[in-house]
């Protein structure tokens, strides 16, 4: 694969939901040896440190029961800025953080896409579909909110206005298991194509991935990839407060960052909802290491390029 400038965007987003903890994400990915990872694979590396949440105020129609919107806010402000600057510069990965990070990391790229006349697609890899607004979801915590944010779904009062929404047929949810009613329907009425543990334990994960990445590059698209921890199945990646069994296991979850590599087509990364204080002598941070680095040209044996499209 060609060589990239990674952007590496510490986002220590912890405000998403009530159980602490994800602040210490960055950091985590940072001494499990991100960018000694990427680096060694011959791409340049730089670090942009951590970012803080711009200031922000209470809008009086949020819903009383959205935990910390304030800080959501300020942090979907400042991730929004910082995406869209630093896609001109490269490929950003974005540590995170829970995921309510996405909400400005994924409207900045979009603003980017938008501005170079590329339509901006989005592949989530999830046990949730994260599709709620602020008055649907019952938890009150917005990491369950980016794609119903990211898509110009109504009701995110005092949030920045998402100017170049993501087209619900340029998304694309692998992994899922866990959707609550109020996004089931709202899904089922969207665009959005999604395959759940079901289907991919039916007919495997590549053939829905293969089937994307050929849209997108056809499209001639910007492809975000959002990695939640909770995609991967919990006996190997513990480090999450919403833990859901059946789970992406760590073969095809590196299946789907080699097939994403050999496209050559992500322009963009989340690394999302590593909680560190719950880890096992930090084997979670070094799956997600890893999983980065297979997206970014990791190989035992290197392969013929594969044609999508
Ligand atoms: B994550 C949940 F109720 N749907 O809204 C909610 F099941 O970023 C979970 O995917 C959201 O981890 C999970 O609180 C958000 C719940
Ligand atoms: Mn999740
Ligand atoms: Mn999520
Ligand atoms: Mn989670």
């Amino acid at each position: 694969m060609t060589t990239k400038t990674c952007i590496l965007v510490g986002a220590p987003v912890d405000s998403g939901k009530n159980r602490r903890g994800c602040l210490m994400g960055p950091d985590a990915y940072r001494t499990a040896g991100l960018a000694e990872a990427l680096s060694g694979l011959g791409h340049d590396v730089r670090d942009m440190g951590n970012l803080t949440p711009a200031p922000a105020e209470l809008h009086p129609d949020m819903p009383g029961h959205v935990f910390a919107a304030t800080q959501t806010v300020g942090w979907t402000a400042t991730l929004m800025q910082a995406g869209e600057a630093a896609m001109a510069q490269g490929l950003p990965i974005f540590l995170g953080g829970d995921h309510s990070l996405s909400l400005g990391s994924v409207a900045g790229v979009a603003a980017h896409a938008a501005a170079t006349g590329r339509p901006q697609f989005v592949l989530w890899l999830d046990a949730h579909s994260d599709f709620h607004t602020p008055q649907s979801t019952a938890s009150g915590n917005l990491h369950g909110t980016p794609l119903g944010y990211v898509t110009g779904r109504e009701g995110f009062h005092g949030f920045p206005e998402v100017r170049h929404p993501v087209a619900q047929e340029n998304i694309c949810i692998l992994g899922l298991r866990s959707v609550d009613m109020a996004e089931r329907e709202a899904l089922q009425q969207s665009d959005i194509r999604y395959h759940d543990m079901r289907a991919i334990d039916e007919q495997g994960i590549a053939a829905p991935l293969a089937a994307f990445l050929d849209d997108v590059a056809a499209a001639n698209g910007a492809l975000h990839v959002s990695l939640d921890v909770d995609f991967l199945d919990p006996s190997f990646a513990p480090a999450v407060g919403t833990t859901v069994p059946g789970g992406a296991t760590i073969r095809e979850a590196h299946l789907v960052m080699e097939m994403i590599s050999d496209s050559g087509l992500m322009t963009s990364l989340d690394l999302v909802e590593l909680n560190p204080f719950l880890d096992d002598r930090g084997r979670t941070a070094q799956v997600m290491v890893d999983l980065a680095a297979s997206a970014l040209g990791r190989r035992v044996f290197d392969r013929p390029t594969r044609a999508f499209s």
